[in-house]
């Protein structure tokens, strides 16, 4: 199958990074085609970045077109989710989404650790969007941006160790989430160390639609996630009209 995964922002290297992760956990047969949107913030750090990113994936999702078997949005904010859904059939997930799904049939309850404590919130959002707000116990930032985590986040692992120690006994959580793509590189040593499941977004959302289409599944066409009406799109986003 062909997986288009996006990275919602600009930055190559972390494309790099995240399809690498996104290959690893990929089943033989599954062919990760990495993009990023051809302009926007070279990470997502709050709602204005949050913005101009969904913008990017949405024109993303608007070249693969049907081209794709799904597709699964690299940053755990899922930008432009519900307008991917609606650009293609193929099924889309984002790893935020993904993430919750997996925890939760995993432990009772789980916490989230992230980047800058100011993107906390956006993970509650989606937490209180996608109806997970009683399975997550707590979202804990390091306050470590984004890029910082370009080395795979070796160089945050201590950090990140500690703050997922802190979050497991004050939230009396069973498992971790990882709250950033860029931590993915960090997952199978963080489990090693912590001794409880820890959950990489982008490895879940991966498995997940390899699963999805698997079962034949695509997204509905009727109702919520029809396509977009045809009009006329203005400015530099005249391209992406339907
Ligand atoms: C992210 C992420 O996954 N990619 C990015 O640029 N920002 N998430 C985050 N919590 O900071």
């Amino acid at each position: 199958m062909k997986l288009l995964l996006i990275n919602p922002n600009t930055t190559a290297a972390m494309t790099a990074n995240i399809a690498e992760a996104a290959r690893a956990a990929a089943s033989p047969g599954t062919e990760v085609l990495a993009v990023q949107p051809s302009f926007g913030p070279a990470s997502i750090e709050g709602f204005f970045d949050e913005a101009i990113a969904a913008a990017g994936v949405a024109e993303q999702m608007r070249l693969a077109g049907d081209r794709i078997d799904a597709a699964v949005i690299a940053c755990f904010g899922d930008p432009g989710l519900d307008a991917a859904r609606e650009a293609t059939r193929a099924p889309v997930l984002g790893i935020a989404e993904a993430a919750f799904h997996i925890a939760s049939m995993i432990s009772t309850g789980f916490s989230v650790v992230t980047t800058m404590t100011r993107t906390c919130v956006i993970a509650e959002h989606l937490l209180h969007k996608y109806g997970f707000e009683r399975r997550c116990r707590g979202v804990h930032g390091t306050d470590i941006p984004v890029l910082a985590l370009e080395d795979g986040g070796l160089g945050s692992m201590a950090q990140i160790e500690d703050c997922a120690r802190q979050a497991l006994a004050r939230d009396r959580s069973g498992a971790i989430v990882l709250g950033c793509a860029g931590m993915a590189g960090l997952c199978a040593a963080l489990q090693q160390k912590l001794g409880v499941p820890v959950i990489d977004g982008v490895a879940a959302a991966v498995q997940l639609a390899q699963a999805l289409h698997g079962l034949g599944l695509k997204t509905s066409a009727v109702g919520d996630y029809a396509p977009p009406l045809p009009k006329a799109y203005t400015g530099w986003a005249a391209p992406l009209g339907w």
